[in-house]
């Protein structure tokens, strides 16, 4: 019997995705797990005031800055959505200087930690207000229709917890009457700080209450990319087409605090947590390439090696970068040179 040279590629629901797209999806999803890790590392190391923790995440934002068109779509997304901002086109180093507060980030050092913005890729400020960036990403969509833009469109992501604010619900109805082109991507995590899904909501399945405003609602597996890729690439189309609003539900798992400045072990047993493990969608994922011939164990760990000399050779450029100067407190603030004391 002739020995098997090449393993056989199993066949799989791949949305149309490439080989190359997978991988750059996997790709995606390893340099936000380890970015959000070096974010804890220095924080901890006292050298940064805060970071956030994506971890559970990489999946469903990873899978979703895939179906996003970069120099046409725009993002309106939360501060939970490292993954997506890498994953539309944001670089470790622009990441790493948020983290540092350092005079070259794209708000000269002056914004809350992974609060990006990037009129180039299309990517609009995160609000520290929850929900309000729903509002905006509306106002954005608003535009592109009366503008007559064709083709483009609007992603606007959130927490299971700002589905309880009144201005989600305004942004979703707006966005239906005037049937914008705008997706609506909850990451449903099961938890807002310390509260739980059922002390947040009688209705657990957040993509049922699109029925109420009279647009889609999908549900799709949030530790699955391919699956979140699938879904927002057909809600993103049906946008761009001038087809209306969708509102799209991925359910993942937040593995770690809220942020560094929480400490979930008040408010959820470890028992909890690592149950939760089995669907680290981080290693899953890599096997599932594996297995399909999609990607070979060396070629994982070299891409794994790979990610982290970035990361690394990200944080000690930015670190050795200027802080602002205490004289630039108030350019880029106000039109022209004006002093308040004045
Ligand atoms: C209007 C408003 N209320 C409260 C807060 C404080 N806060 C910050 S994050 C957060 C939890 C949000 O949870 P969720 O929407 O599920 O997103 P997650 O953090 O779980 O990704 C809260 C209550 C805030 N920033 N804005
Ligand atoms: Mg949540």
């Amino acid at each position: 019997m002739a020995a098997k040279t090449k393993t056989a590629k199993a066949a799989f629901e791949r949305h149309g995705l490439t080989d190359e797209q997978l991988i750059a999806i996997w790709r995606t999803m390893l340099v936000h797990r380890r970015l959000e890790a070096r974010g804890f590392e220095l924080n901890r190391q006292g050298k940064i005031p805060f970071a956030s923790a994506g971890e559970g995440h990489e999946a469903v934002q990873a899978g979703a800055a895939m179906a996003f068109e970069r120099g046409k779509d725009i993002l309106v997304p939360y501060y939970r959505d490292l993954g997506l901002d890498l994953g539309i086109g944001l670089t470790p180093y622009e990441v790493l200087l948020s983290l540092f507060g350092r005079a070259a980030d794209h708000s000269g050092g002056r914004q809350f930690p992974h609060h990006y913005a990037s009129k180039q890729l299309g990517l609009y400020t995160i609000s520290s207000i929850i929900a309000a960036q729903t509002s905006h990403a509306v106002g954005a969509a608003y535009a592109v229709k009366l503008r007559k833009e064709q083709g483009r469109a609007v992603l606007t992501t959130f927490g299971d917890g700002a589905t309880s604010e009144g201005e989600w619900h305004e942004a979703l109805n707006f966005a239906s009457v005037h049937k914008l082109p705008i997706v609506f991507l909850c990451e449903n995590n099961e938890w807002a700080i310390s509260t739980p899904l059922s002390g947040q909501m009688g209705q657990p399945n957040v993509y049922k209450r699109a029925e109420g405003y009279g647009m889609p609602g999908v549900l799709v597996d949030g530790f699955d990319p391919i699956a979140v890729y699938g879904a927002v690439k057909q809600a993103m189309d049906r946008a761009r087409r001038g087809g209306g609003p969708t509102l799209v539900e991925g359910k993942c798992y937040r593995f770690l605090s809220h942020t560094t400045d929480d400490d979930d072990r008040t408010y959820r047993s470890r028992d909890e947590v690592n149950a939760r493990r089995k669907d680290d969608p981080v290693p899953n994922f890599e096997r599932f390439l594996i297995e399909h011939g999609v990607l070979t164990a060396e070629a994982a760990e070299q891409m794994k090696s790979s990610v982290l000399a970035e990361a690394n050779e990200a944080t000690d450029r930015a670190e050795a970068m200027p802080y602002p100067q205490p004289s630039d407190l108030y350019s880029q603030v106000y039109a022209g040179p004006w002093e308040p004391w004045q």
